[in-house]
């Protein structure tokens, strides 16, 4: 199971991220801040795209939609939504539970400026049904990622 993967990636990183299982489903962003309680933004999308023939991963508050303009600026023209399939080939996880950090592949990512101000989010563990807790600043360091905006 994928969840599997992304818990052996946390325990082989020492992360100090426990994940929480919640069986109502935390498939979509709304689903995920009703399951958990929090605000909309709180949450942490993890989209995948193309950018200039390569996966990147976008990590997007769950109050913002993604402006694709923004993100080829910063990760190369064309942009365009990865499929499915390429979504799981490039992290190793299904849509709906990709996780922002313990990928399959050496995925750039980039994160959304407006994710820091929280004192907390939560992001996907690896299953529509799995989410962490995890303070920004920690986010940002096990993603590896580039803070862009991103709205
Ligand atoms: N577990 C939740 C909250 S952490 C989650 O993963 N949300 S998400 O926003 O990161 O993942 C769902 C996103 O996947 C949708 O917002 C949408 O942008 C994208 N998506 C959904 N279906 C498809 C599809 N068929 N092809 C490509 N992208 C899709």
């Amino acid at each position: 199971m994928a969840v599997d993967r992304f818990q052996a990636w946390l325990a082989a990183t020492d992360s100090g991220v426990h994940v929480r299982e919640f069986p109502q489903g935390t498939r979509t962003a709304v689903d995920a801040a009703r399951a958990v309680g929090c605000e909309l933004g709180q949450i942490v999308k993890s989209l995948v795209f193309v950018a200039a023939g390569r996966p990147v991963v976008a990590l997007v508050s769950g109050a913002n939609r993604l402006d694709e303009r923004r993100l080829g600026e910063v990760a190369g023209e064309p942009v365009a939504k990865a499929d499915a399939e390429t979504a799981r080939a490039a992290t190793g996880y299904s849509i709906g539970g990709v996780p922002p950090f313990g990928h399959v592949t050496a995925v750039p990512v980039f994160m959304d400026r407006d994710l820091i101000r929280f004192p907390v989010v939560w992001a996907a563990a690896g299953r529509p049904d799995s989410v962490f807790e995890i303070e920004p600043g920690r986010l940002l360091e096990l993603s590896n990622a580039t803070v862009v905006d991103l709205k």
